[in-house]
This record gives C-alpha cells, sequence and structure tokens, in this order.
C-alpha cells in the first residue's frame, strides 16, 4: 500500500456503532460520547459502573443518545450495552489507550479504554461532535524535570470534538495548563463563569479564558469555529454543582499528600494520574468519589443539551 487510507473509508475502520447510534447518527439527531478510562482506571468496581450507567440515564434524558467508547478485541466500539459496561468495570486486563497507543491496540486486537484524547479520536471517526467527561488531563506539576504533559492537550488542538469536563485536577500544574492549551488554540469556555473550575472545586483561582452560558452559545461558538476552517476542538469547563463541591482550601492537603506519595513510590508514566485518583478516594474516605459522580452528571447534561443545539442549528 503505497497511499495511506483515508480516514473516512468507513467500511474499512475498524469501527463498529451500536445499531441505536448508528441510527441516530444517520437521522442526525443528539450523541454524547462518553470515555471508559474513567470507568477502567478511574473509579473502583461497582461504583464505575453504577456511574457510567447514570452517566448513560442523564445523556438520554438531556434528549441525546449516549455512546460509551472502548475498544475490545481491536475493534472500536462506539455504544455499549448494560451488560458489556458491566464486564468492562470488572475487567483487569484493559490497557489505558491514548492517541499512542491506539493503533497497537487495534493492530494486535487488545481491549483497551478509551481516555479523552483517544475517545476524541474515535468520536470523531464515529461522527460525534460532542462528548462528556469529568477532569481532562493536563500539564502535571514538575513537568520542567518530567515533561509530563498529557496527551489529552494535544488531542483537544488538533481533533474537532466538544469536550465537556469540570476543568481540570488542582493536582495539575493548572497555569501551565491553561497557558499550553491557549499555545494549541483551542477555545477555553466557562459555562455559566468567569473562573476557570478545578474538578472538585468551582474555581481554581484562576480565569476562564472565555466565558459561555447556554447551550446554544456553544453551540454557536463550535460552529463559528467550523465555519472559519479551524481544525480542534473545544474545551467547556463546567463547574460541579455548589451542593456537591469541595472546597479548593479543603481539598489542597489531599492533593499534596497524593502528589507526594506518587513522587515517593516512583509512580511514572500512564501509571500516574490512575494512582493518583484512587489515593485522593482513599485520602478523602470516599468523599472526593461522591464528588466525582455529581460533576459528571452535571456534565453528561450540559454536553446533551449542546448535542440538542448543535443537532437543530
Ligand atoms: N482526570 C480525571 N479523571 C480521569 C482522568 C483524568 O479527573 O478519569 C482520565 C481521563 O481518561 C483522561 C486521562 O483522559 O485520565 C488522562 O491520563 P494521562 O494524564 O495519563 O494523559
Ligand atoms: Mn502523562
Amino acid at each position: 500500500m503505497t497511499q495511506p487510507p483515508r480516514p473516512d473509508a468507513a467500511a474499512s475502520l475498524p469501527l463498529d456503532l451500536s445499531p441505536e447510534v448508528a441510527e441516530a447518527l444517520a437521522r442526525g439527531l443528539p450523541v454524547v460520547a462518553l470515555e471508559s478510562t474513567i470507568i477502567t482506571h478511574g473509579m473502583p468496581y461497582p461504583d464505575n459502573v453504577a456511574t457510567a450507567r447514570a452517566v448513560e440515564e442523564a445523556v438520554r434524558a438531556g434528549g441525546a443518545v449516549p455512546a460509551t467508547i472502548v475498544v475490545l478485541g481491536g475493534r472500536i466500539r462506539v455504544g455499549l450495552s448494560a451488560a458489556e459496561i458491566e464486564r468492562l468495570g470488572q475487567a483487569t486486563d484493559v490497557m489505558k489507550l491514548s492517541r499512542a497507543d491506539l493503533a497497537y491496540a487495534v493492530a494486535r486486537r487488545r481491549d483497551g479504554s478509551t481516555t479523552v484524547a483517544a475517545t476524541m479520536i474515535c468520536a470523531r471517526l464515529a461522527g460525534i461532535a460532542v462528548f462528556a467527561t469529568g477532569g481532562i488531563g493536563g500539564v502535571h506539576r514538575g513537568m520542567e524535570t518530567t515533561l509530563d504533559v498529557s496527551a489529552d492537550l494535544d488531542e483537544l488542538g488538533r481533533t474537532p470534538v466538544t469536550v465537556v469536563c469540570a476543568g481540570a485536577k488542582a493536582l495539575l500544574d493548572l497555569p501551565r495548563t491553561l497557558e499550553y492549551l491557549e499555545t494549541r488554540g483551542v477555545p477555553v469556555v466557562g459555562y455559566g463563569t468567569d473562573r476557570f473550575p478545578a474538578f472538585w472545586s468551582r474555581d481554581s483561582g484562576l480565569p476562564a479564558p472565555l466565558r459561555l452560558d447556554t447551550p446554544a452559545e456553544v453551540a454557536a461558538l463550535v460552529l463559528a469555529q467550523r465555519g472559519l476552517g479551524l481544525s480542534g476542538g473545544v474545551l467547556v469547563a463546567n463547574p460541579v454543582p455548589a451542593a456537591d463541591a469541595i472546597p479548593a482550601d479543603e481539598i489542597a492537603g489531599f492533593i499534596a499528600q497524593a502528589v507526594a506519595d506518587a513522587g515517593r513510590q516512583g509512580i511514572g508514566g500512564k501509571a500516574v494520574t490512575p494512582f493518583i485518583l484512587s489515593r485522593m478516594l482513599e485520602l478523602t474516605g470516599g468523599r472526593s468519589l461522591r464528588t466525582n459522580v455529581a460533576l459528571i452528571l452535571n456534565n453528561a447534561r450540559l454536553a446533551a443539551g449542546i448535542a440538542v443545539a448543535l443537532a437543530a442549528a
């Protein structure tokens, strides 16, 4: 083969849409992509499965079709059954896939859950424009020595998918994360806020670069971006509901401890984010998990609203 295959050669892609997702996309109905690393590496069983199901319900309640994305036996699966989500939630030998390992998982017929970066790639291949998650990866503290910058940030700079998150965790270097997103040309929108949210907390202490207040306004931004021929995504930062938030000063000590533990135990590379997430859960006695669930549901509702607005535009 001398020519690289066109990515839109749909028939040859290792891509399987569920019948419901395929029909919704064919009819131009709103669809929201959902990631799976949060199921396999982000939360313990059985909370991971309960949350994944509740998130799908929240998308449906918002008038859109949920499409949870994962790689199974080397096939990209878009839209899972309840039984498949249950199996995924209990599985142990599942790769954590980002842009760097997606093709490997396909070639080696592996099972892998998709991070924000890999979910964006798969959503674009499927033709899904909106994606809901909890928090994105970012620039890690200490990046001056480790160069640990999540591939999520570059993906936002190149792949045209709107990602709804609750900001990024304060265990990351948030000022550098925002700087990097700006360098990559990513519109970062505070939803209904002038402050950039920090996952468990509503305010990272940093301003949100841009602000919008309704799903229709977000849809208009996405269409304007496309109209200008600007490739790349949009990051919508939706603060956790106040009733479920953990104030930044309360969470700061736990974050410092979790980051220090990761350093002491020599945790590196792809293992860093999952390690810190599970350590935070232990340190907060489960409180961080409740907040995590609340913010994902909140993001799923907003993503559905944006998908509905885009489908109507
Ligand atoms: N941040 C969270 N929860 C998560 C993740 C990040 O608050 O579950 C997951 C997402 O799948 C994200 C990935 O894309 O971790 C980032 O991993 P890394 O830092 O290794 O790129
Ligand atoms: Mn990393």
